[in-house]
């Protein structure tokens, strides 16, 4: 578990957009990250217009929008501008590198041309990343290290496998999908299976509180789906959600922060 401060940290970062990304967490005080699971492009906008103030990264799932066309991924970026938040497009990229760098740039969805941070399982090895880095100059990549979903495959020699690889490729990669911190302070952790209330559902997802996660665990970035998407306001879920990160992390510095 870290204690050093992101102000401290965002020099260590080698990835720019990783970089960017700590500026923002420390302007708007929030490491709350937003899971967009939602079917429509009117619902995605609607949720990124509206919790849009109080996140540093709204997380996508393009390939279940039904309606996806070029024109949702011009008003997400105009939004996101607007708001000031990075948009993390979360397609667990898993495939030879070849394959992935048509995944990221071609079909329907032209991932590389909107999305700021992006990430790949390990599974295939390193021809995955070295695809994804190619567009490193504006797009951050993310490994999966671990996972939240109960019987996850991800045993520590994987977890430790996944650092490895994020080391060889720093210029690109930035950080990772984990359950905490898992490395040095040089990478960023982001956290899935994050819930105030719920402790998981009937398929698999496990959920943990904000504070066991951040303050306890150690990761940096909280990434909440359902516990705001399917609240009845979700403007003022996600305010509660983001003290609650925030607050964690300061916890984590020490209170005399
Ligand atoms: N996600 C996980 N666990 C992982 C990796 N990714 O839940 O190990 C993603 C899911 C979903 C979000 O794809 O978009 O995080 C979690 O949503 P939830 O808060 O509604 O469960």
């Amino acid at each position: 578990v870290h204690q050093l401060s992101f102000e401290q940290r965002l020099p260590l970062i080698r990835n720019k957009v990783g970089r960017r990304l700590l500026e923002i967490v420390l302007k708007k005080q929030s490491n709350l990250i937003v899971a967009a699971d939602v079917t429509t492009s009117q619902e995605l906008l609607s949720i990124a217009d509206e919790v849009g103030p109080q996140i540093c990264v709204l997380k996508t799932h393009a390939d279940i929008i039904q309606d996806w066309t070029d024109s949702v991924s011009e008003q997400l970026v105009h939004l996101a501008k607007l708001h000031h938040f990075l948009i993390f497009e979360d397609r667990k990229f898993a495939d030879i590198g070849n394959t992935v760098e048509l995944q990221l740039t071609g079909g329907i969805f032209h991932i590389a041309h909107w999305a700021d941070i992006v990430n790949a399982h390990i599974i295939a090895g390193p021809g995955t990343i070295e695809a994804l880095s190619r567009s490193a100059e504006h797009c951050g990549v993310l490994l999966l290290a671990q996972m939240s979903s109960k019987g996850s495959l991800t045993v520590p020699e994987y977890t430790q496998k996944a650092l490895e690889m994020a080391k060889q490729y720093e210029d690109a990669v930035f950080g990772f999908i984990s359950l905490g911190c898992i490395g040095e302070p040089n990478f960023l952790y982001f956290t899935p299976g994050v819930h105030l209330q719920e402790r998981g559902d009937s398929l698999g997802q496990q959920y943990t509180d904000p504070e066991t996660v951040i303050a306890v665990q150690g990761s940096d970035m909280a990434i909440v789906g359902r516990g705001i998407i399917q609240s009845s306001d979700r403007r003022k879920a996600a305010s509660t959600y983001r003290k609650a990160c925030w607050d964690a992390y300061l916890q984590r510095l020490g209170d005399d922060k």
